[in-house]
């Protein structure tokens, strides 16, 4: 492959990208990404609150990007809204799969509703929006699955039993599709970031009454080699990268973005 090859390997000229819930954080980054290599964007989220919010984003950084108001637990809705997207913007060549929530309850005070709704919205709506556009990308020859998985995917911690159990089977589900779909050149791969400044990790970063760091700020600081939490940013380029002909060979791997987190045992405490 000559240079210039491989460079167009990671152009998504002519590419349709559905990202769920892209109206800020992570998703709204990987769009902004794979708009920049040239695809077309698509997005949805379940509140018209954020539809709006992400109407503006777009717009402020010039992306025509089409969004609609769906629950990705609502399968109905995701079924409606991929037959939409495949007759006015066109087959979807790219689905990423981030739209997520997560539920901080020690498990032993959760209740299964809490339970059940993390599930559903972390693993089930995946599923649901991965069996709406697969059979277009069939159709198409190639198609293109990213998972969003997490830290949780391999780690537990306190409060997080439901997101965790999720974010494992997110793993596995990535793991199943690339095995049962990697004959028509599905690929399907999962990022896993480590710890990003978004507004769901927000109220680990809390400044303390006293102007310090929140313990859980300054935990993670510890057990990242790269000493930092991660932006958004940090994940356009591995998203790109999965996302693009750049990675056909890649199939069913977890790709961590984690600042080394889950290399490092951790700074010894002073
Ligand atoms: P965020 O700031 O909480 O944004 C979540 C997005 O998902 C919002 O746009 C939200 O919009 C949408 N959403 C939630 N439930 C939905 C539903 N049922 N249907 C459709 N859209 C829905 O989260 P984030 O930090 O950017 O994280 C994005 C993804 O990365 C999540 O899957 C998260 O688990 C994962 N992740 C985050 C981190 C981190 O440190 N931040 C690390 C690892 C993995 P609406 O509320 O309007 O629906
Ligand atoms: C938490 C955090 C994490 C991050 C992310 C780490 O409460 O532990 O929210 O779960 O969201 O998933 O990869």
């Amino acid at each position: 492959m000559t240079n210039d090859n491989l460079l167009k390997s990671f152009s998504l000229e002519g590419k349709v990208a559905l990202v769920t819930g892209a109206a800020y954080g992570i998703g709204l980054a990987i769009a902004q990404a794979l708009a920049e290599a040239g695809a077309k964007i698509v997005y949805n989220c379940s509140r018209q609150e954020t539809l709006d919010r992400g109407a503006e984003a777009y717009r402020q950084c010039g992306i025509d990007a089409k969004g609609y108001l769906c629950d990705v637990t609502d399968e109905t809705a995701v079924k409606a809204m991929v037959a939409d997207i495949e007759s006015t913007v066109g087959t979807i060549d790219i689905l990423v799969n981030n739209a997520g929530i997560i539920k901080r309850i020690p498990m032993e005070e959760m209740s299964s509703d809490d339970f059940r709704r993390v599930v559903d919205v972390d693993l089930i709506g995946p599923f649901i929006c991965s069996k709406a556009v697969i059979p277009g990308m069939i159709k198409k020859g190639h198609g293109k699955i990213i998972n969003i998985c997490s830290m949780m995917s391999e780690l537990g911690r306190e409060t997080v039993s439901a997101y965790a159990a999720a974010k494992g089977g997110l793993k596995m589900l990535t793991r199943n599709i690339a095995s049962e779909y990697g004959e028509y050149n599905i690929q399907c791969n999962g990022i896993g970031p480590g710890y990003i400044a978004t507004e769901q990790t927000a109220p680990l970063r809390e400044r303390q009454p006293d102007g310090s760091r929140h313990p859980f700020d300054a935990f993670i600081i510890s057990k990242t080699p790269a000493a930092r939490w991660g932006t958004p940013d940090d994940l356009k380029g591995p998203a790109l990268f999965l996302a693009s002909d750049a990675s056909n060979f890649v199939n069913g791997h977890i790709l961590y973005v984690d600042g080394g987190i889950l290399a490092y045992i951790g700074k010894q405490p002073k």
